[in-house]
């Protein structure tokens, strides 16, 4: 019985699209492995499975943002990052998402049985919550001033400034990005995975791949900024983890009585994995067909991740697939370290990136070229950097000078000498082990998850193949001793094929134009007597300065234009016009503050008394952060006084009082230059 593999790559959020970091960190890599073990156990023995991560707070914000519905952004996202992955080559065997009927089915079922076999408490406690949108506030909805370096737009999680980890209470000046409310603590419960009961079966786990006792993996596979990252997270302490959020885009919580509340997105989007393998077994019509994947013994499970999805994968997932019982657990989490970007941090909120589609605009057709220089640069044990003078450098001297010059080379020379027909004879022995030797070297360096090493191997081939040419030199003994110069060409014809191969794993796209060329199925046994092989077509072209001068450029561009839009606050779009009629509608006057007092119970108000002319109101207005009550009296302002009254923590308010807000929330009335007539009309 062949061995079977299910392979996972991190499921990105359906919010944004995607970037050269993503590919490195977790796709190239697991679509790399994928082809390699699809090659050794045959296409049918291995399940490559992704999709959309659709929930999670991040998405509800972006949402919020633009002014539109988190379904409304996941679809958009979610068909722009499956048609990217397409066209760069990563061939998921299904692309699924988390917002599906069968996902939330299947997340919901596996909640229910952990929630049966007791695997969660419950737990009271107060979190973060807004009083004026009256919800609760996940961490990302909070911002304010990072204590650490002062930047303004800190989010309750983490300042994308200067990278340090948050919680909400540590913000200076927090508010709601839901209203600009200052969050208050409020009772609240929610079901908790008490994972500290699992810290010693997940420690031997990780230490030394056992489980239950038994051996389960090889723990000197697994990389060692993996295994130190959890042996750090389980030996800091295994918290108790709440698996459910008051929100309501998400998975509901499929319990009576949890109104409000759905899955944590943690919990829920590694379910996903499940589900999008459900989903592949219906559309093969054979639905019962997922459980082998995820429950017979003979099936590895991998999952391919970014370094900051670890403790996720490694810690988290498994204790909620052993706690429900009758899953495998992963083999191995080979989960890749960060890719930088021309001396910075990649980052989307700055806009530095190279993101995946506009690299398949620029640059039509040369797939193969960025997966190369990705897999040979991909940060597998350590953080790399992606620069595009280097770029250049790697296609220009690799790629277009060794691969693409040999393969080049063997087939005009074979047009030229034979029009095309594989000149007749055997394979020189030597060179037959040689590229035995390659791809034996190759597979280990794949076994271990040294993608690199396995690159540079494949690359050895080409390396020898163009060496065998020039030493033998065929162009100039041609005219001397033509039957010499066949047996050269049938072992540079038969290197040819075995590259089609070997670069298969890698570069897709390239072993499929080799193969046409070369006229040659995947599976190649040798030439056959009389096989005539096609024209040749150029593998690769250079890549110019100016190609890299308008990448650098457009970089520049960005860094340029996100500075700008720091220093001019972002323009706010004007509403929609209004007819003139209903602009009289609204009666504004001007008004002068009497007295004023601090409304008791509400940091945010002040009980305000305010001279109209002929009358003198009750106005409650939410200015206390801003002005205190000696700063108000007798200053002149704006009122809104036909606004139907409100009553506003039990004081009826008659009114309304303008007030100009700037792009940092502060507030200031709108008042008339000098003393100026009370219950004067502003039209
Ligand atoms: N969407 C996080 C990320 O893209 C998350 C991965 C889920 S994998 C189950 O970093
Ligand atoms: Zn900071």
């Amino acid at each position: 019985m062949p061995k079977r593999h299910l392979i996972t790559s991190a499921l990105p959020y359906a919010n944004g699209p995607l970037h050269i970091g993503h590919i490195a960190g977790a796709y190239l890599p697991a679509d790399i492995y994928v082809r390699y073990l699809r090659a050794k156990h045959g296409h049918e023995n291995v399940l490559f499975v992704c999709g959309s991560d659709e929930h999670g707070a991040a998405i509800s914000m972006k949402a919020i943002k633009e002014g539109t519905t988190p379904k409304e952004i996941v679809d958009r996202f979610h068909d722009i990052n499956k048609s990217a992955f397409r066209n760069f080559g990563i061939d998921f065997d299904i692309y699924h998402r988390t917002s599906s009927e069968l996902h939330h089915q299947t997340s919901q079922d596996f909640f229910l049985k952990l929630h049966e076999k007791g695997a969660f408490k419950k737990v009271v406690n107060e979190q973060m919550y807004d009083p004026e949108a009256k919800q609760f506030l996940a961490d990302r909805f909070i911002m304010g001033t990072c204590p650490n370096c002062g930047h303004d737009q800190a989010y309750g999680d983490q300042c994308e400034n200067c990278g340090k980890t948050l919680s909400p209470a540590e913000l200076i000046n927090p508010h709601s990005t839901l209203s600009g409310a200052k969050p208050e603590l409020k009772e609240t419960w929610h079901f908790y995975l008490p994972m500290g009961d699992h810290a010693e079966w997940i420690e031997a786990f990780i230490k030394d791949g056992k489980l239950d006792g038994d051996a389960h993996h090889d723990a000197n596979l697994w990389k060692k900024h993996v295994v130190g990252q959890c042996l750090s997270w389980i030996q800091g302490g295994l918290n108790d983890r709440a698996m459910t959020r008051d929100l309501d885009w998400g998975v509901p919580v499929p319990i009576e009585g949890t109104e409000g509340k759905v899955l944590y997105v943690w919990l829920d989007a590694p379910i996903g994995y499940i589900s999008a393998t459900k989903q592949w077994a219906k559309d093969q019509g054979n639905e019962q067909d997922w459980e082998r994947w995820w429950k017979d013994a003979d099936t590895d499970m991998i999952h391919f991740i970014g370094k900051d999805n670890i403790v996720f994968h490694c810690i988290i997932f498994p204790i909620l697939l052993k706690s429900h019982g009758g899953f495998n657990l992963p083999i191995n989490v080979p989960a890749n370290e960060f890719l930088n970007l021309e001396g910075d941090k990649i980052s989307t909120s700055r806009n530095h990136a190279v993101w995946l589609h506009e690299y398949l605009e620029d640059f039509p057709e040369r797939t193969d070229e960025l997966r190369y220089v990705l897999a040979s640069i991909a940060p597998e044990s350590k953080d790399s950097e992606f620069i595009w003078k280097d770029f250049q450098a790697r296609v220009n001297n690799e790629l277009v000078a060794i691969l693409g010059n040999f393969i080049n080379r063997v087939v005009v020379l074979t047009n030229k000498y034979y029009q095309g027909a594989i000149p007749e004879g055997s394979v020189d022995d030597e060179i037959k082990d040689q590229c035995e030797k390659i791809k034996a070297a190759v597979g280990a360096h794949m076994d271990a998850f040294k993608f690199r090493d396995a690159l540079a191997e494949a690359m050895n081939l080409a390396r020898y193949g163009n060496k065998y040419l020039a030493d033998l030199e065929p162009w100039k003994l041609q005219k001397t001793d033509p039957e010499a110069v066949k047996g050269i060409m049938l072992n540079a014809l038969h290197i040819s094929a075995e590259l089609a191969n070997v670069s298969d794993t890698f570069l897709p796209a390239t072993a499929d134009r080799i193969r046409e060329m070369l006229r040659i199925d995947k599976v190649f046994r040798g030439f056959l007597e009389g096989h005539e092989i096609g024209a040749a077509k150029l593998l690769f072209t250079k890549v110019e300065d100016a190609d890299v001068e308008q990448q650098v450029n457009k970089l520049e561009a960005a860094k340029a234009a996100k500075q700008q839009a720091e220093e001019e606050p972002e323009a706010r779009p004007f509403k929609d016009n209004i007819a003139f009629d209903d602009f009289t509608k609204m009666d504004m006057r001007i008004g002068t503050i009497k007295t004023a007092e601090k409304v008791k119970k509400a940091d945010r108000l002040l009980q305000l008394s305010v001279d109209l002319g002929s009358e003198v109101r009750t106005i409650v207005s939410g200015i206390a952060e801003h002005y205190t009550t000696e700063e108000v009296i007798g200053r002149q302002v704006t009122v809104l006084t036909n606004l139907e009254p409100r009553k506003i923590k039990g004081i009826e308010s008659q009114g309304m009082i303008l007030m100009a807000e700037d792009s940092s929330g502060k507030l200031a009335f709108v008042s008339p230059p000098k003393d100026f007539e009370s219950g004067a009309e502003v039209r």
